[in-house]
């Protein structure tokens, strides 16, 4: 079955898998092992039917039997005959994923490795899968081309740092971890065109000019990120000129609408900032949205922002009680410096899409009605809310580990990747029936007209049942309308074409280059240890930096939990 490169007279064929939407972190790598001259073909599915939005089991099995694309994968998988598979796993992604690649492996035989948040979070439980070959935790462009080197000359791999990788008598070699890569600029563009074939890109094309968060709230994966990475600042950003180039060849290449910068936090930085704002509007000149969060929500970073012509920006709240934001969460936002944010978005003509968990743990009822009163100040055009899901790892997930709000076995259901957070409640907590119910009501609260939310707001206090599912779904449009409305375009569009692409392979046609010359230069150094913070809050952190815990452990608010059970009862 070996097909290696003398056989066919070319370099290694690395064949990667993803599903449900496009993946920085995954063009990052095509784009690098390209560049090392590797063959590398991608085939993905929009697995249109497990969207994690439906809480409706017979829908979802319709939707995904309708939509099931396995047969087609695994032939193109065949016709590829690749040297290496290679996955990318989020957490809810990780339980198809690991069905697929058990199927890749009875009929490939060739090493599979696997990446991406998941796998860094639980390498320990994820090796220990028969179907996985290696496990990179972090970044993983070097440790993949340095594999794929090794491959080509016939040399053991087994000690590739960042990797975990197992050897033929199952043996896991556990090797420490590189560097991380120092400047973003240093590496090439994300390579789209794979994904594009599959039409995974909307007319809003999305894009990254960082990576990690000044910030560390204790549910985000960042916090866990962090912890690894202590000693290290992982928060890098590209350069303007660096950004520019990349915005001006995918403008070119795909005449988008506009742009989505999915940072984490986008713009923190007011120095990038002010360069930004002038390149943009020169070179640029289309709408963008962004992600903020209170504390930087100032005004010379949103004036700035909107003469740079962002027209929207997506804002976690996640709780209306400030008790939990500031105790458990580590949000540091007071009430009204989340209202005082949203204002000044409207006062400079950007939209405010808020965002909100339910289902936080020591979170009672009283404080799931502080986030629809919390909500009813800030005028936001669309709210989206979610059910808080323990990603494993994060501080806030082990607090309720240790504290029994999360039971030893939905704890394993969730380092399968069962559920979503659109969904799914793992918490064994006294009230997840209001936790469902406000989790569905409060898009549409936020669009309903005044004089109807009193209705709505009675609604919530009846048993949680298949009204508010009802609700629920007429909400999902609700959460990012224009988004909603790309969306159900695009999906004729991205089912023939990704039909298409599973049976026209293209890999031996020479592909688009990604790289493009330097048009614009870059004013400043932007090294990773340079980046200068706008006063925002954010920690500002040297070489020395350690992480350390946030949640105090002696939180818990007990009384309330108690309230809680008695006002249930
Ligand atoms: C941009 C983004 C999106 C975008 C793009 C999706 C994407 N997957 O890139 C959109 C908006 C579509 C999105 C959607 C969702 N997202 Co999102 N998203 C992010 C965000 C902000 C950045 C991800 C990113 O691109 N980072 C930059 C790249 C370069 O880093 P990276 O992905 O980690 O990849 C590097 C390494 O991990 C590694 N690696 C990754 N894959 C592989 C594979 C191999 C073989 C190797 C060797 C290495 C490797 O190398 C990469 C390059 O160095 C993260 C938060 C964060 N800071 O990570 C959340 C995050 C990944 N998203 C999250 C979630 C939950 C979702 C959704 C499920 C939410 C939903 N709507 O239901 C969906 C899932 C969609 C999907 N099918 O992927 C969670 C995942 C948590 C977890 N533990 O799984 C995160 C971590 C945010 C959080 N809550 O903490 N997301
Ligand atoms: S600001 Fe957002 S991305 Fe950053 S740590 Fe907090 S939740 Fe995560």
């Amino acid at each position: 079955m070996w097909h290696g490169k003398e056989e066919r007279g070319y370099s290694l064929r690395v064949l990667f898998y993803y599903r449900g939407s496009e993946h920085f972190g995954v063009q990052s790598i095509i784009s690098y092992v390209k560049n090392k001259g590797h063959t590398v073909e991608l085939i993905y599915d929009p697995a249109l039917g497990d969207n994690g939005y439906l809480d409706f089991p017979a829908a979802n099995n319709l939707l995904n039997k309708l939509f099931c694309n396995d047969k087609l994968i695994i032939e193109k998988a065949k016709r590829f005959q690749p040297d290496l598979i290679a996955f990318s796993a989020i957490t809810n992604l990780y339980l198809p994923i690991t069905k697929l690649a058990r199927k890749f492996k009875k009929v490939l035989d060739v090493p599979i490795i696997i990446g991406g948040i998941h796998p860094t979070s639980l390498p320990e439980y994820v090796i220990k899968e028969d179907c996985y070959d290696m496990v990179c935790i972090g970044e993983g462009e070097e440790p993949l081309a340095e594999v794929l080197q090794r491959l080509e000359e016939k040399q053991s791999y087994t000690d590739v740092k960042n990797l975990w990788v197992k050897d033929d008598s199952g043996k896991v070699h556990k090797n420490p971890k590189r560097p991380i890569i120092k400047s973003l600029d240093s590496i090439p563009f994300g390579d789209k065109t794979l994904f594009d074939n599959y039409g995974a890109l909307t007319s809003r094309i999305m894009l990254m000019t960082t990576r990690g968060c000044p910030f560390e709230c204790t549910f985000c994966v960042n916090s866990y990120r962090n912890s690894l990475y202590t000693g290290e600042i992982y928060l890098r950003q590209r350069s303007v000129p660096n950004v520019i180039d990349n915005l001006l060849q995918l403008k070119n290449t795909y005449q988008p609408k506009g742009f989505r910068f999915l940072d984490d936090v986008f713009a923190f930085n007011l120095k990038w900032l002010i360069e930004f704002k002038d390149a943009y509007s020169k070179h640029i000149n289309l709408p963008f949205h962004g992600n903020i969060t209170p504390s930087t929500a100032k005004d010379n970073i949103l004036k700035l922002l909107s003469e740079a012509g962002c027209t929207s920006l997506s804002m976690g709240v996640q709780s209306g009680s400030e008790e939990i934001r500031t105790k458990l969460l580590h949000r540091k936002h007071s009430d009204e410096s989340i209202v005082e944010a949203a204002q000044k978005m409207k006062k400079y003509g950007i939209k405010l899409h808020a965002e909100y968990i339910f289902g936080f743990p020591e979170e009672t009822p009283e404080d799931m009605w502080k986030s629809l009163d919390l909500n009813d100040r800030l005028d936001a055009v669309n709210a989206a809310s979610f059910i808080f899901y323990p990603y494993p790892k994060t501080e806030l997930q082990e607090y309720c580990l240790k504290k029994g709000y999360l039971s030893k076995e939905n704890y394993e259901l969730v380092k399968e990747g069962h559920g979503s957070y659109h969904t799914t409640g793992w918490l064994d907590l006294p009230y997840m029936d209001e936790v469902y119910k406000f989790s569905k009501i409060l898009p549409v609260y936020n669009v309903t007209p005044k004089l109807l939310k009193p209705l709505l707001r009675k609604i919530l206090k009846l048993k949680y049942g298949f009204i508010h599912k009802l609700i629920y779904v007429f909400a999902i449009p609700l959460i990012d309308f224009d988004e909603f409305v790309i969306r159900v375009k695009d999906i004729p569009r991205m089912f023939f074409k990704t039909r298409r692409a599973l049976k026209i392979d293209t890999w031996d046609k020479p592909s688009p280059t990604t790289s493009v010359e330097r048009k614009i230069e870059p004013v400043h150094n932007q090294e990773s240890g340079s980046i200068t913070y706008h006063d925002n809050k954010a920690k500002i952190r040297s070489k020395a930096y350690q992480w350390k815990p946030k949640i105090n452990p002696n939180y818990g608010m007990d009384s309330k939990k108690e309230h809680a059970n008695s006002r249930k009862a």
